[in-house]
């Protein structure tokens, strides 16, 4: 680790709250010092990262560019401190002011641009990229308002705006050097050259300017500090060229207000494709932007355009960055000149995509209308690479028009639309999924003709978490017993966490980790009872469901098993082995139903259990508001149980089921997503694996009715019955009807019903071991040992190696 110098910092922060807030240290506020500290940290974050770019420009090195439309960095403060190593100095240097850090760590606002799983992600990568000294880049947008603030009114999910300072924030560097014009709307004049050659011009553009905003991404170690690039949107200023009366003054003013709109809000949906034109304008600016300055980087230090696949990786987050594919062949073509057939090689050389999601309503795809409109130049491009393409699986394929039809950009039938995982995937050289299971999806199940026709461009690239906040930080007990345990290297080298294994034979090792994760509940239960206004006991089982609600995540199966329990102890007289605290936290989409009253379920199935004094010795059930990155942080370490329950085939990945089990706490799961690689590794006596699994679904999937499960099971007919009476809704009756129905009249899409009773025997089978104190500790340790390969520095290795082709540059 580099020594950093901090002799100056007091001296530092004075003049910080003097000079840039006008106030005395014994004036200052917490958010003062807050801002004191960070922007201290910042001026050393900034003397890295421009040592870091002369080593890359020396270097001449390869860059990559991750182009997402989420990131969700979490704060940054205790992030950087431990990253740069120089937390503890810093906390002792506040001490002497009389200053806790602590205290000032919670000032911070949680930057919330991003939904969830992607662009936590992409955060994780972020980290990973400059732990490891590689030139890699955040781009994404800079929106005012990032991800709603979740609140509970009477069991009700209520949005709240969260305004960042998305301007003052003291990890924002404004960069009024850099600015992108990006133009958009207009029309396409098509004129003849000399040799009678058609030429497409698009004229009549209005202009977006993005203005530029950095946060600094520090490796941990100290060594390099790379950037995330955010772009907000203004108008260009002379946008007011042709006002010839007041009519046309307003409207100008008006058009001003709506481009200045275009980076106002994230949108609130993780699961459902936006559709509407101002999402598809945010689309395009990020790309506009991103392939601007990538451009303008590499224009610097190289001539011409042979260069620019060996100099320059562009990986697309999701299909939302998808027309980079048509905005790389319009630069390269009409603003540089360059000939069709090199642009493509160039484009295609330089693009990877990641695909995130098989679910059908998730995958992105625009009206041509639309394209039309906001950006015709770009329809023409995406259109000529269409006919190209379709030449070439001619030739491959003769007669075969349904492939034809299946690969096409465009889908035919009623409105014309763009499919932007066809553009993506006809657009780059790499194509992967994000677990082994889902790149196998992608592969046979959503683009099956692809896979045949480009076998070798489809990938898989199992994702990964940052150890250093998902371990580091956020679970301080656990990583200081790590290190006295096997020294430090397992901050940056997660696979040497296998030398605890040998430590569950060792009494006072167990011992010592029970009681972190005694200590970590005892914290959560404050956190709970703060929030929820429930008290929860920290010796009962933690069994904790954190994530965005959604029915294919199946927080109702897990709400059918609480309920379940319940009449048990009510009905039946029947008393759990354990006493067991249910922990819900996660968003809805604000115009997502089920999901909303998936909540109101919650909250309703909680306010019986928790006032029955016959059940809340043995169950008590929280759902904890506003789940966000520094939630995550306080819960994860506190778990017992994770439960990672969904619809196999339906999570892609799942990231929260990695941080979980590296904390210790044991997967309840079905084989999807990432878990089938969790299981794999800390061994099936090590987690509980229940359900259907991806082929039984879909065999069963043209027969299956969830009514014959019912009517065979009578817990089961008991639950549904319960959940369709008014018991858990007394004060609006009938409104969990529609979540009965959904299982029971419109065929249970994601198998609650036939994944019940293996549920409701795996969670028994929980209570039971957890009784075995030793035993259970033992389970756990091997979680954590057992799951380095989870790293997101893993991941990143890999993408580096087969897609990215960067090094390091230490
Ligand atoms: C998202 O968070 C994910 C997929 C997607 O298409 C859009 C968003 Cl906003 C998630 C997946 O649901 C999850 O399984 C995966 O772990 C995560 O992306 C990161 O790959």
């Amino acid at each position: 680790m580099n020594k950093i110098d901090l002799s100056g910092f007091k001296a530092a922060m004075g003049q910080y709250l003097r000079y840039v807030r006008g106030k005395k240290i014994e004036d200052a506020s917490q958010k003062d010092l807050f801002n004191a500290v960070s922007s201290v940290v910042r001026m050393l974050l900034i003397d890295i990262t421009m040592e870091t770019e002369d080593r890359y420009t020396k270097a001449d090195a390869k860059r990559m560019h991750y182009l997402s439309i989420e990131f969700l960095p979490g704060r940054l403060l205790s992030n950087n401190l431990l990253n740069l190593g120089i937390e503890k100095e810093c906390r002792d240097i506040l001490k002497t002011m009389n200053i806790d850090l602590d205290d000032l760590l919670n000032e911070e606002h949680d930057p919330a641009l991003g939904n969830g799983g992607l662009g936590r992600l992409a955060a994780c990568y972020l980290d990973s990229l400059a732990t490891l000294d590689m030139p890699g880049f955040g781009y994404g947008i800079n929106y005012d308002y990032g991800l709603f603030k979740q609140t509970i009114m009477a069991g009700e999910q209520r949005e709240n705006p969260d305004f960042w300072p998305n301007r003052s924030s003291p990890w924002l560097l404004a960069r009024s050097d850099v600015r992108c014009m990006v133009p958009v709307y207009g029309r396409i004049q098509g004129t003849e050259d000399r040799e009678g050659e058609y030429n497409p011009m698009w004229v009549d553009w209005k202009l977006i300017l993005g203005r530029v905003h950095d946060i600094p991404i520090a490796g941990f170690g100290g060594r390099t500090v790379n950037r995330l690039r955010l772009f907000s949107a203004w108008a260009s200023e002379d946008f007011d060229m042709q006002v010839f009366n007041e009519g046309d003054y307003f409207r100008a003013v008006e058009e001003k207000i709506q481009f200045e709109s275009i980076s106002k809000i994230l949108y609130p949906s993780d699961s459902m494709a936006a559709g509407r034109e101002l999402r598809l304008v945010q689309e395009y600016f990020l790309v506009a932007c991103s392939v601007q300055d990538i451009i303008r980087i590499y224009l610097k230090d190289h001539e011409g355009f042979d260069q620019f696949p060996d100099k320059v990786a562009i990986q697309l987050n999701d299909t939302h960055p998808a027309l980079t594919v048509a905005e790389l062949m319009r630069v390269l073509v009409d603003v540089h000149g360059l000939e069709w057939d090199p642009a493509w090689k160039i484009t295609t050389k330089t693009l990877g995509y990641t695909n995130h999601t098989l679910l059908p309503e998730a995958l992105e795809t625009w009206p041509v209308s639309i394209l039309k409109r906001v950006i015709p130049r770009h329809l023409q491009i995406i259109y000529e690479i269409n006919r190209r393409f379709i030449e070439l699986v001619k030739q491959r394929f003769p007669n075969n028009t349904r492939l034809v039809k299946s690969m096409s950009i465009i889908r035919e039938g009623g409105e014309q639309r763009i499919l932007m995982a066809n553009l993506a995937i006809i657009g780059s050289h790499s194509v992967n999924g994000v677990a082994r299971i889902h790149s196998e999806l992608v592969k046979n199940n959503l683009v099956p003709d692809f896979y045949r026709l480009w076998p070798e461009r489809f990938n898989n690239k199992t994702n990964g978490v940052t150890p250093r906040r998902w371990i580091l930080s956020a679970n301080p007990g656990l990583s200081g017993l790590i290190t006295e345990a096997i020294g430090d290297g397992w901050i940056s080298d997660l696979d040497q966490l296998k030398r605890l294994e040998p430590l569950v034979h060792d009494s006072v090792f167990l011992e010592r980790f029970a009681q972190v994760k005694r200590a970590n509940k005892i914290d959560l239960a404050e956190i709970i009872g703060e929030t929820t206004y429930v008290e929860v006991d920290p010796d009962s089982i933690f069994d904790i469901h954190a994530k965005r609600i959604h029915e294919y995540k199946r927080q109702f199966l897990n709400v059918l098993n609480i309920v379940h329990t319940y009449l048990k102890i009510k009905e039946d007289k029947q008393i759990p082995g354990a006493p067991r605290t249910f922990i819900f936290a996660g968003k809805a989409a604000p115009g997502y139903v089920n999901a909303k009253l998936t909540i109101r379920l919650i909250h309703g199935v909680a306010d019986v259990i928790n006032n029955d004094p016959e059940v809340s010795p043995w169950i008590r059930v929280v759902f904890i508001p506003d789940y966000r990155v520094s939630l995550a942080e306080a819960l994860i370490p506190g778990a017992d149980v994770s439960e990672q329950i969904s619809c196999a085939g339906m999570e892609a990945s799942g990231t929260g089921n990695m941080k979980f089990a590296m904390n210790g706490a044991l997967t309840v799961g079905t084989l999807d997503g990432a878990t089938v690689e969790i299981a794999e590794r800390v061994g099936l006596e090590n987690l509980y694996i229940f359900g259907l699994k991806v082929d039984e679904i879909a065999a069963m999937r043209k027969h299956y009715n969830p009514r014959d499960y019912i009517e065979n099971n009578p817990d089961l007919m008991r639950v549904m019955n319960v959940i369709r009476s008014d018991l858990f809704c007394k004060k609006d009756p009938g409104i969990f009807k529609r979540l009965h129905d959904a299982v029971v009249d419109f065929g249970d899409y994601y198998f609650n019903m036939a994944d019940f009773s293996a549920y409701v025997e795996t969670q028994n089978q929980v209570v039971t071991d957890y009784c075995n104190k030793k035993q259970w500790a033992e389970r756990s340790i091997l979680n954590t040992a057992r799951t380095g390969y989870f790293s997101s520095d893993r991941a990143i290795r890999e993408y580096a190696d087969d897609i990215w082709k960067i090094k390091p540059f230490p």
